[in-house]
């Protein structure tokens, strides 16, 4: 590893030095680091200093809401994280952990020299056996948590629509769909398979992850802790762990949800592959009127002249608000764990890659209906969490709320249009991926 540039570690200082006197202390600590690094590296002093630095900026990132944090203190953190990892030296999963902690938690502006710092260690770690386990991985089990299809509207199955297909049938219309064989060539459904969870120990455990703690994320006792993948797969996940063992259902469970793990993890990531609905945009439509967007369908069916910048239009579904690609989240987690009835802005391919899913669906026009919280916060949530334990007498209209329900399977993807009310329920160990575009 080598020291941050002055020039990066100036525009993070330089910000951060004038928030008070503790961000004064913190900014300093990091530049006594920095300078330790040279011309020899004193290992003990740029520790010292890092984690000077590290838990100033800790207390003011967990000091009142984070949307309230500075955000000049998220680049001292980063900073600071940084050359934690730098003098942990040979321990590599030491440094690891900071890197982490500095990819969860700082500035963004400094992924790129954290993940390549990461990247190194990883390397140095040696390499891992990334084939599946020796032993086949246990069969799949019968659910352990079971809750029935209750008479909601059919979520249709279409095995691996055309992209103008799927724009004109899911995408326009706003109509959810249970998407079958668009993830079946993905390594982690064939030769790196995530079912395997001594696989993904072997290529992730030793990583640093958050985890939602308690029945769900509106539950008063929720909590989020930071703990390696394979401490979070042998105390909540490994043997069952769920609703049966004290998971959500039974108020305390523990999910590995709505984190962008894939780009903390490229050894993961090249596991799964953006599904190409993903680059269909009905923000060309609003531009460009109809025709335009049938081209950018067509054009997006194209493939690889669309690719290569070719007459295709491809380009010109810009994923405006998601300018790298889609937002991709992991949500890893044993039977039992429970999304409670929310909505989100953008498209959402939900992608069961391991386990099931019970998932219920409300349209956007049953929002009143709904009761949807009234704190800023939750707004985006109901105020009824399962919708199957509802109290009638608080919530009478929601009862003759029209709706859908589908179990996803493993290997297959739910579209989930923008705005739409989802409730998720795991049945087994699980594991999805969600990618969010507009
Ligand atoms: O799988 C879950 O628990 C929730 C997924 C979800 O809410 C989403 O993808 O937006």
């Amino acid at each position: 590893m080598e020291k941050l540039s002055d020039t990066a570690l100036s525009a993070a200082l330089d910000a951060a030095a004038a928030l008070g006197s503790d961000a004064a202390s913190a900014c300093a600590a990091v530049r006594r680091a920095h300078e330790f690094c040279a011309p020899e590296i004193d290992a003990a002093a740029v520790l010292k200093a890092a984690e000077e630095a590290r838990a100033l900026a800790w207390t003011a990132l967990h000091t009142g809401p984070w949307a309230a944090v500075a955000p000049p203190w998220r680049g001292v953190y980063a900073c600071a994280c940084y050359y934690a990892a730098l003098a942990h030296g040979d321990d590599i999963d030491a440094a690891l952990r900071a890197l982490d902690l500095g990819l969860m938690l700082g500035d963004a502006r400094f992924r790129p020299q954290l993940l390549r710092a990461a990247e190194r260690l990883e390397a140095r770690r040696g390499a891992v056996d990334e084939s599946a386990t020796a032993a086949a991985p246990p069969p799949p089990q019968p659910p352990s948590v079971c809750r029935p299809l209750s008479g909601g509207a059919r979520v249709p199955r279409l095995p691996r629509p055309s992209l103008a297909w799927f724009y004109n049938e899911c995408l326009r219309p706003a109509a959810p769909a249970v998407l079958t064989g668009v993830i079946d060539g993905w390594p982690a459904r064939s030769t790196r398979p995530w079912s395997d969870l001594a696989y993904l120990k072997r290529v992730a455990g030793h990583r640093t992850v958050p985890v939602e703690v308690g029945a769900h994320y509106l539950d008063d006792a929720f909590d989020e802790r930071l703990m390696t993948i394979a401490d979070f797969l042998e105390a909540h996940v490994e043997g069952g762990g769920g609703a049966a063992g004290g998971g959500a259902a039974g108020g305390g469970g523990a999910y590995l949800a709505q984190h962008q793990l894939f780009t903390q993890l490229p050894q993961l990531r090249r596991d799964i592959a953006v599904p190409d609905y993903c680059s269909l945009s009905l923000e060309e439509d609003e531009e460009g009127g109809e025709g335009d967007a049938e081209e950018a369908a067509a054009a997006a069916e194209g493939g690889a002249e669309a690719e290569a910048g070719g007459p295709a239009k491809r380009r010109r579904v810009a994923r405006r608000g998601y300018p790298d690609g889609p937002a991709i989240n992991a949500w890893l987690g044993p039977a039992g764990t429970l999304s409670p009835l929310h909505h989100d802005p953008d498209h959402n391919l939900l992608a069961q890659v391991v386990g099931s899913k019970y998932v219920r669906l409300y349209s956007p026009e049953q929002t009143e209906r709904l009761y949807p919280r009234t704190d800023a916060v939750h707004r985006v949530s109901s105020q009824i969490v399962d919708p199957d334990a509802h109290d009638a007498a608080r919530f009478p209209r929601f009862g003759g709320a029209p709706y859908a329900d589908v179990v996803l399977n493993a290997g297959e993807v739910l579209y989930i249009p923008p705005r739409w009310w989802h409730f998720v329920e795991a049945r087994e160990t699980s594991f999805s991926v969600s990618f969010w575009w507009r």
